[in-house]
């Protein structure tokens, strides 16, 4: 089985400081907690930004400040930005974070591939929106993780893929468990880890109290893990994690515990293609 690449998703769009304290906001605040989950096992960050009333924001300047950070903490965690950014953004503003100076580039962003209900509200990608975003990714030499809410989505990047749109072979983070998306079961997830192409490597987040049981199965079954407190925020049942870097510790003493070894960078270079 290839080392567990784990990803840590630091901040995310839609939490706030009062459901949680330990969330970052700031550009230095996000920096340091991805600087401190790569010193707890994870090969990458999932990156969104803040603005400074701490409301979601793809700004060009927000992301620079976050990588710049990020780049004098720690040179080697692989960093990636958000796409996806918040309900309701345009692609214009959703690719904001693409457009950081050449020397900052992150080595991979999220490209989401289909619409899905999101809580109350809709996370809108129809094709058009996909092609364009994924054009602007490759465009900048930038490696594309697909991300699936429902399995739909696995279906329109094997398409997109097909046609050439999208490289032949693709990493796709399955994200399960938002109020209205696919939901986080055994049943779906090994689904979904089955249809995925033959070269292809996957990963699986789960959204709140999903998350440590889809990444026990993602460690027992050769897929990759993402947490963090963008997906959840409890290390245990009312534990709030104290940061990320619990979340991260957690999954590196559950490879452990399952004989699996965590990726280092470089390996995670290697898994992932970039
Ligand atoms: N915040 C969600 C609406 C991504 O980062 O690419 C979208 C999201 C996906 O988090
Ligand atoms: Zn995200």
């Amino acid at each position: 089985m290839q080392p567990l690449c784990i990803t840590c998703a630091v901040v995310g769009a839609e939490l706030t400081r009062e459901q949680t304290p330990y969330l970052p906001l700031t550009p230095r605040e996000i920096a340091l907690e991805a600087a401190r989950a790569h010193e707890a096992g994870a090969c990458m960050v999932h990156l969104h930004g803040r603005d400074a009333a701490g409301a979601p924001s793809q700004s060009r300047e927000v992301f620079t400040q976050i990588l710049r950070e990020l780049r004098q903490l720690d040179r080697e965690v692989i960093a990636q930005v958000s796409t996806g950014g918040a309900v309701g953004m345009s692609v214009e503003e959703r690719c904001g974070s693409l457009d950081v100076p050449e020397e900052l580039r992150p080595q991979m962003a999220t490209l989401t591939c289909g619409t899905v209900n999101f809580g109350d509200d809709v996370f809108s990608n129809p094709l058009p929106a996909i092609r364009e975003i994924a054009r602007r990714i490759l465009g900048r030499g930038i490696r594309p993780e697909i991300e699936a809410f429902d399995a739909g989505h696995l279906d329109t990047a094997k398409h997109l893929s097909k046609k050439g749109e999208l490289p032949a072979l693709l990493h796709v983070d399955f994200v399960l468990g938002v109020p209205g998306a696919m939901a986080a079961t055994e049943k779906n997830l090994r689904f979904l880890a089955d249809s995925v192409p033959e070269g292809w490597t996957w990963c699986v987040a789960g959204i709140g109290r999903a998350e440590l049981p889809m990444a026990q199965l993602a460690i027992e079954w050769g897929g990759h893990v993402r947490v963090g407190l963008e997906d959840n925020i409890y290390l245990a049942k009312d534990v709030l994690a104290e940061g990320n870097a619990p979340l991260v510790a957690k999954v590196v003493e559950m490879a452990r515990e399952a004989g699996r070894a965590v990726a280092t960078v470089a390996e995670a270079r290697r898994i992932l293609r970039l």
